[in-house]
Parts: structure tokens; sequence; C-alpha cells
């Protein structure tokens, strides 16, 4: 009896022995992210602010020379920027301290190049103070920028340098409260005034900082802090690759902790990489970084933003939204009324989460217990989780909403403390009783959103193809996002035929020559039309079945290129530098040897006022050029040089870049690449084009 009693208690504790093996939490996998780390993942959203001389000079980055005198704000506020940020859904903001001119925005105690030497609040202002008290009073996180690049300081590239480098961190990390995150930009070394000196110098990126001393100086300064760091160490966040606002749709949150990282790393991240270094998806509202008046009418549009939303959040990024600030100090209600629009826009787009009214059930749950089982995953508690047995890799869980439901992104998150292990994943709908596959995928980390075509279905199945350990899934919702129209693209080709396209490929396009807004009962786009001269353009695309219209595609284009040849060159895929056609590209032959010319006959004498160019668009493509001179001739003989410089920024945004000119009449421009990006010999062209008076 007794040997019965003991075998049966015997049994039962075993039981219980078992069942509390397999309800432990899952062992993490690889690299997990450090509590500052976490605590940023979860702000997901935030701005960045950029002001400087550059916003009073019209350039993307200051040689270091500019007159302090002109900073002058007559309505700086920055509790607008905060207002504004708070109202977008941001969680705190970044602002341009020090950019590469070196100029400072606060009264820094080791330069002269500061506002304290503005005649804005007679040199009593400070910018950061502002913001700081600014972003308290809203309940925003503050980060700091401070261009370790200082094209103004006589040290810069001597040992002294990182002396003041660290004393203005002391000054920016001891006196403005806590700060979340610090951003080191890559740029770093080049042409500058360096006091005076008027020069080229170079940097060693890796060793000049002596980051991990800087580092430890930071992280005494402010524990609670994230690294960004494009340029050195790896720090606690990693730069994308690119400013167009977009991380690969492979995201590993994982690097190693030194050895090269190609742009394409940085992109996609790195499977097995030994560190926990997540992406931050930086870009800005309009094309450009700083305020340029010429772009008020090329903010992003709210379905460009929502593009740049599931390509950054919803590809286990951060979004770090930039503004510029215009002159008098504030944010242009174009870019607000953009920022609020996109706002209201994810709203919408997770107001309802239909799977939490929904019954789940998974192929595994670990231990069969409670604790980890399929309704973790849709209990809206970020904290709680659906997880399997540790030998599982493959398992599906089936989101039943018990009647017909329509619907069309999918959200999952992993709990990333236990580390990334996600590979693959499909998304499927059943229809008409059969399983119809709707998305399929790569990596999830932090949040994943997928898109695909409006579905009516009763049940979901989200099936784990492969994970490098049994996957922990923490949260999965399901959204009817409503339709967001994309503006269309319009081109102008070369013959002079404009060209409108829905991004779509169907809605209907109206457009206008007037300037004024397009509505339905303006003209409709059939077939490509014939222009000559100057034009601006304004085109809406419309969907019927919805009634709803896309915000407006605006371009100017100037004077016609029909009689445009280009010199000298046999090649005849080098029209493809005005054809009009953005994505089309030439490069220069093997063998070209730099300074590379491009010379144009215009067809006829033009009055000129200013050229621009496109580089090569291809992602991390070579052959852009980064220094130029710009000449002009009535002969193609004698030639005038009438504009040099560099195309600042242009490798990691690769915009239109346009140089204005002191009025020119001529029949014939030469574009001279001096130097690229890659400091070699190819040198490409995506489109060139003139501005005239
Ligand atoms: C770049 C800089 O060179 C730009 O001017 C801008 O500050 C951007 C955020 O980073 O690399």
């Amino acid at each position: 009896m007794t040997r019965v009693v003991l075998c049966g208690l015997f049994f039962f504790l075993g039981a219980i022995g078992y069942n509390q093996a397999q309800t432990k939490a899952p062992a993490t996998v690889g690299p997990v992210p450090t509590e500052n780390q976490m605590r940023w993942q979860e702000m997901e959203y935030y701005a960045f602010v950029h002001f400087s001389l550059n916003t009073y000079t019209d350039q993307s980055w200051g040689y270091g020379n500019e007159a302090v005198k002109l900073f002058n704000p007559d309505k700086l506020d920055c509790r607008q920027w905060a207002r504004i940020c708070k109202q977008a859904g941001m969680k705190g903001i970044i602002i341009t301290a020090k950019h590469h001119c070196g100029f400072c925005l606060w009264p820094s105690k080791y330069t002269e190049y500061s506002v304290k030497n503005a005649p804005w609040k007679n040199g009593k202002g400070d910018v950061v103070r502002e913001m700081a008290d600014a972003c308290k009073e809203y309940g925003l996180k503050l980060g700091i920028y401070l261009s370790p690049w200082d094209r103004n300081h006589p040290d810069y590239g001597k040992p002294e340098y990182i002396t003041y480098f660290r004393n203005q961190l002391t000054e920016l990390l001891t006196n403005y409260g806590p700060i979340f995150e610090i951003w080191f930009d890559g740029a770093n070394g080049g042409s500058g005034y360096y006091g005076g000196a008027n020069e080229t110098r170079t940097i060693d990126r890796t060793t000049y900082y002596d980051w991990s001393n800087t580092y430890k100086l930071i992280r005494k300064l402010q524990p609670n802090i994230v690294i960004w760091n494009d340029g050195g160490d790896r720090g606690d966040l990693r730069w994308v690759g690119t400013e167009a606002g977009l991380v690969g749709e492979t995201n590993w949150s994982l690097l190693n902790a030194t050895g090269e990282v190609p742009w394409n790393m940085l992109h996609y991240g790195l499977e097995n990489g030994d560190s926990w270094v997540p992406a931050e998806v930086n870009t800005s509202i309009r094309p450009e970084w700083f305020y340029h008046p010429g772009e008020d009418a090329k903010v992003k549009t709210i379905p460009q933003l929502m593009e740049t939303y599931y390509n950054s959040i919803g590809h286990n990024g951060s979004l770090l939204l930039n503004f510029p600030i215009m002159p008098n100090g504030l944010i242009h209600p174009n870019d607000e009324r953009s920022a609020l629009g996109f706002a209201k826009a994810v709203k919408e787009m997770v107001a309802v989460n239909l799977a939490a009214r929904s019954k789940a059930t998974a192929s595994n749950v670990r231990g069969n217990s409670i604790q980890f089982d399929a309704a973790k995953a849709i209990d809206s508690n970020k904290d709680t989780y659906w997880t399997t047995d540790d030998d599982i890799t493959k398992a599906s869980l089936v989101i039943n909403f018990g009647k017909p439901t329509t619907f069309n992104r999918f959200l999952v998150q992993e709990n990333i403390r236990l580390g990334q292990r996600v590979k693959g994943f499909t998304v499927e709908a059943l229809v008409d009783g059969n399983w119809k596959e709707l998305a399929k995928a790569t990596t999830i980390g932090y949040k994943r959103m997928l898109r695909f075509p409006t579905v009516r279905a009763t049940q979901v199945r989200f099936t784990i193809t492969d994970s490098k350990a049994c996957p922990v899934i923490s949260n999965i919702g399901i959204y009817n996002a409503p339709q967001q129209l994309a503006p269309p693209s319009i081109i102008r080709n070369q013959a002079g035929e404009i060209i409108i396209t829905p991004v779509d490929g169907e809605s209907v396009v109206y457009y206008t020559l007037d300037g004024s807004v397009p509505t339905t009962r303006s003209k409709k786009y059939t077939k490509p039309f014939q222009t000559g001269g100057k034009l601006e353009l304004k085109a809406i695309a419309f969907d019927a079945a919805t009634g709803k219209s896309s915000p407006a595609a605006h371009e100017k284009f100037d004077i016609a290129r029909k009689d445009w040849k280009i010199m000298g060159i046999e090649d005849g895929k080098v029209n493809a530098v005005i054809d009009g056609d953005p994505s089309s590209a030439w490069h220069q032959p093997k063998g070209t040897k730099l300074p590379a010319d491009l010379v144009i006959d215009l067809g006829k004498e033009e009055a000129l006022c200013g050229f621009k160019y496109y580089p090569d668009q291809t992602m991390w493509g070579p052959g852009i050029i980064t220094n130029y001179q710009f000449y002009v001739s009535s002969d193609n003989k004698e030639w005038k040089l009438v504009d040099e410089g560099e195309f600042s920024n242009i490798k990691n945004n690769p915009l239109w870049q346009t140089k204005k000119i002191k009025a020119e009449k001529a029949r014939y421009i030469k574009l001279r690449a001096l130097k690229n990006t890659e400091d070699n010999d190819n040198i490409g062209y995506g489109e060139v084009d003139v501005v005239t008076n």
C-alpha cells in the first residue's frame, strides 16, 4: 500500500518536474538587446530637426566660414516643434546641436562660432536649452546630433580637436537633462575653412576619435543613452545604408562588433552577428535635411510617408523623421500638415485589431502550458507570448474570426528580449475552403508588418517556416487599412512628351498646366502629349470605386530638350543623360580618367542661370560626382568657367542637385567631374539639365 502511494507520489512529482522544465521560458538565442536598446526600440518613432547656418544660406553642408550674424530667427519657437512632434505621435526629438559647419546652437564655452555671437536674442539665446524645455513640457525625450566633422575648427584633424569634441560632448550631456540618443554623423573629412586654413583634411575615422574612451565618457554622463555612430566603433544602433526611408525586408538586428560593415550589411543586418545593433531609419519629410524654400511643394505626401512607415517600423526598424526648420525658426505648415495627416493615417490603419476579437490555436504550445498558448499572441499584452517546445522550428498558429472578415495588413512581433529568431514565415487565408497564400516574408524582429490586397476570409494561418530556435511571438495584429492612393509619376522625355503613370497602374489621372490643384473636372490624361518650353504640371490619381483622389504630384520643367545633343560620344546609350527618365543612367566609358567632361549642345543660345545634375539611382551604385566645374561656351571652343564646388551629401541622399550661376548666354554647356564618391574614375549621370531665366 505504502509502495503504491509512494509510486503515485513520485509519478505526480515527476509529472510536475516535467511540466516545470517545459514551462520555463525558452533560453535566449544569440545576442539580445540591452535595457537602453529595449527602451529605445519601444519608442519606434521620433523626430530630427535640422537647423543651423545652412538654414540661412540654402546649403546642405556649410563650409565653416559662414557668418554667425546670419543666425537671426525672428519667430523661433521650439514649443511649436514639440507640439507638432507630440501631435504626430513621436516620442522624442534629436536636434542638430552642431552640424558639419561647426556652428553651435548652444553657447559653448569652447568656441566663438555659436549662438552667443549671433544677433538672435543679442547673443543670450540657447536653442538646445529651449528645445530641452519644450521637450520636457510636451513629454518628449531629447536627443543630440553632434557632428564629429567640424569644418570651422582650426584644430580639426589634429589631436587637440578631440579635447574640443569631448568638451562639447560634456557640455551637451551635462547641462540639458536626460539625453536618450547621441548621433554621430558619418560624413567626416574633406575641404573646409578650418580657422582660415581653407584646405582639405582627412582623418582615420576608426582611430581619430578614440571612440572606446569617448563612449566611456558618454555612458558615464548619460547611463541611459543609446549611441548612433556611422563613423567608427559600433554603437548601440546602426544606420541602414540609405537616407531614402527604408531598411531591408530581411532585417536582422545583429552585426559583428568588429570588422568592416558594407552598405548592404547595414541594410539587412547580419543573421549570425555577434552583437545586437538594431536599425534606425533616418529620412527627411522633404528631399533635403535643411530648409530650402524651393522644396515647399516637395514635402512628402501621406501615401509616401505611409510607404516609409511600412519600410521602417514595419521592417523591424525605428523611424527618425526630419523636419527642416525655416529661417524664421518654425516648421513650415506644409510639413506640419503632412506629419499630422500621416499620424492620422497610421491611427486609422491600426484602429481595429481584428485578431484581438478572434480565437487562436497553435500547432505546438510549450509544455502544453496555458502560459505560452496561442492566445498570448493576440492578447494585446506585449509581455506575454506564444512559444513552442525547444525542438520546434516550424509551427503554425491559426486565427479564427468566427465569421467572414475583410483585411489587408498583418502585423507580427517577436519577444526580442529572448533574441531574434524567425528566418521565414507565411500568412495564408482560408478562402472558399482552401488556404490561399497572402504573403511570404523572412525576418520579424521587434515588429514586422505585411501588406497584401484586401481579402475576405474566416481564418488566417501564420506559419513559421524556419527559425533559429523555437519561435517566441508576443503579438499579432490583423487590420483592414483604408486605401492610400499615391500621387502619379510624371516625366517629360527628350522629345517633350509628358508621360503620367498612376502608381497602381489603374487609377484615372487628371492634370492641370496652370498651377491649380487638379480635380475630377480637370483634364483627363489618356495618353502621352507633346509639350515644349517651360511647364508646371500637377496631376492626381483618382479611384472611381472609392471616389478617393491622391495628393497632387507636382513637377516643373525648364526648356525643352528636343534639339539637345551630347557631343563627342559615340555610345548610343548616352542619351539616357537627357531622356527625362530618372531610372536610366549612363556612365563614362571604362578607361576614362578624371577630370571627365560631358558636353551638351543645347541646339541654340539659351539664357542660363543654373544647371542640374541627377546621379545614377542604382542603390549603392558607384560613379556619383561629388566635385565639379561647370563651363559655358558659344562655339564649343572657348569655354568659360562659371561655377565650381561640391555636391554635398550626394552619396547618402542621391537627389537632384541644383546649382545657380550668374546669368550667362550660351549654346554649349560642359559639366566637368573632378571627383566621385569612391575616389576613382567611374563617372555616371542619371540626368543633366539646365535652369534658364
Ligand atoms: C548626413 C549629413 O551629411 C546630412 O547633412 C544630414 O545631417 C544627415 C542626417 O546625415 O549624413
